[in-house]
């Protein structure tokens, strides 16, 4: 595997998750560079130069090319890496591939934001993903 790649992501963090699993799917370990989310690393000189949206994850190349968005990082994962393939290899499946890719982070999202509007979880409205995923994860374990 590409030792010179890097990927920095959120531990617990859904979408750095979903290139977790697809990187262990592919056989990869990459060099993991954690972004503390809760304390506010994202918003961090040192990671909006990397990433400007500041949000995980961002896969950078050995040439410094940041790479943002799940399915961005997937596509060039799996062009550069064609062994394995994880989206398809005809144009139909690579359509269906990127369809459901598509209704699981929009519609799982916007459960997710659903959720955060209910009473128990307004505070945590603002938050995106990962925080409150965390909070509601911790919530839940309480009595
Ligand atoms: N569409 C983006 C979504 C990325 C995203 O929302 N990441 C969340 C973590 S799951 C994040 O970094 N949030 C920043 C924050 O909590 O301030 C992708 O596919 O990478």
């Amino acid at each position: 595997m590409p030792e010179a790649l890097k990927l920095y992501h959120a531990p617990a963090s859904p979408n750095s998750r979903r290139v977790r699993m697809f990187l262990a799917e592919k056989g990869f370990s990459l060099p993991l560079v954690s972004i503390d989310l809760a304390a506010g690393e994202q918003h961090g000189d040192a990671y909006r130069a990397i990433n400007p949206r500041r949000v995980v994850p961002t896969l950078v190349l050995e040439d410094g090319t940041a790479i943002g968005e799940v399915l961005a990082i997937w596509r060039y994962l799996e062009e550069a890496y064609p062994a394995t393939p994880l989206l398809g290899t005809t144009p139909k499946d690579k359509a269906l591939v990127t369809m459901w890719e598509r209704r699981a982070e929009l519609e799982g999202g916007a459960s997710l934001s659903s959720l955060s509007r209910s009473s128990r979880t307004r505070r945590m409205a603002s938050r995106s993903c990962s925080a409150t995923s965390m909070q509601l994860a911790k919530s839940a374990e309480r009595p």
